[in-house]
């Protein structure tokens, strides 16, 4: 495995690239271009300049998250044609340039769901959290409105406000988009771009719903083993892969983590690795990576990923905010530095009880 953060470029993220360089071990970043709207042409030239200025620092571009996947694709709109030609020359674009892994997801409006971006932990730090009450007392319009106060001036991935003033538009694309069509409708996007992947080596990793159940009403389909296994056997290529995120599919305790690792061995190209803590069946938080501040054994859960012979980038996930950082909620550098470390703990730990 490679030791990554993630790094939202220079334009929009609070961490410099010369601050990751400084965590010991981390060699990589997973980026984007944050500012690349869905269905739009990455060109050769804006790959390669973001390329430069990250080895330019030391370090390298381990992967992409996200090249993200437009609503036209995820509900067979009229533009899903031209939006996957574009999305498979952008592909090809990053093989080109030697970029061989991609994370995206296909959740339905929102990427992740929060109804707390900053709640108080007993230690003073703030975390995201997530009450299921809150998510049923609200409609999704003003969930936005809600939370714009608290990112501390950072635009939140999925949760872009020019997304989100059109929030009842989208909801309206998704009325009659079932689980079965959207499973149909991801196919037909993996169908139609294994062969640029098959061609550049690009290992497709899609992210789990974040929660790991349907909200406002919305169909979610990336939640567990089942559907999980769908995916993967209906489109039988080592490039159809997945990233595996605990904090995700932990949201729903049915979930076995270390068990879910294990049913994926050879398709988890890459892995987001942090802790939730359950106050109760429908209210969690994000809490520190350590294995004693949540609910997860972080220790099986890596255990797993040596135990499939996982080689790909992992990352610490969502971090606390802790010493008075002020940076976008889950992404400050402190907390995800005492993560990364963490994890590269139990990581030589395992690696060295195993020789
Ligand atoms: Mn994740």
């Amino acid at each position: 495995m490679e030791m990554t953060l993630r790094w939202y470029g220079s334009k929009f993220d609070t961490v410099t690239l010369k601050q990751i360089r400084q965590i010991p071990g981390v060699t990589g970043v997973i980026t984007t271009l944050y500012d690349a709207q869905a269905g739009e042409l990455w060109t050769r030239d804006r790959i390669k300049a973001l390329k430069d200025e990250v080895n330019a620092s030391g370090l390298h571009i381990s992967g992409i998250e996200s090249v993200n996947v437009s609503d036209a694709i995820k509900t067979a709109g009229p533009e899903r044609d031209e939006h996957i030609d574009n999305y498979i020359k952008t592909l090809e674009n990053l093989g080109e340039e030697d970029i061989h892994l991609v994370c995206y997801n296909f959740m339905p409006v929102f990427d992740w769901t929060r109804t707390e971006l900053a709640r108080v932990r007993p230690d003073g730090s703030t975390v995201l959290a997530y009450n299921q009450a809150a998510v049923d007392a609200i409609k999704p319009e003003e969930m936005f409105d809600k939370l714009s106060g608290d990112t501390n001036g950072s635009i939140m991935p999925g949760w872009e406000p020019e997304r989100m003033v059109h929030v009842k538009e989208l909801f309206e694309l998704y009325s009659d988009i079932d689980e079965e069509k959207l499973f149909e409708n991801l196919f037909y996007f993996l169908r139609a771009i294994m062969p640029v992947c098959d061609k550049y080596d690009i290992k497709m990793a899609i992210h789990p719903d974040d929660p790991a159940w349907s909200v406002f009403g919305l169909p979610r389909i990336i939640i567990n083993k089942k559907n999980i296994l769908r995916m993967t056997g209906t489109v039988d290529n080592v490039h159809n892969g997945v990233t595996f995120c605990s904090g995700s599919y932990g949201t729903n305790l049915e979930n076995d983590l270390p068990d879910m690792i294990r049913s994926l061995k050879g398709r988890i190209h890459f892995a987001h690795v942090r802790n939730l803590k359950f106050n109760s069946q429908s209210d969690f938080e994000e809490s520190a990576h350590l294995s004693s501040d949540g609910t997860f054994d972080m220790y099986e859960i890596m255990k797993a990923l040596y135990d499939i012979g996982f080689d790909g980038p992992i990352r610490p996930d969502h971090g606390r905010m802790i010493w008075d950082e002020v940076a976008m909620p889950g992404y400050g550098l402190y907390d995800r530095a005492l993560g990364a470390t963490y994890l590269n703990g139990l990581w030589e730990a395992i690696v060295k009880n195993n020789r």
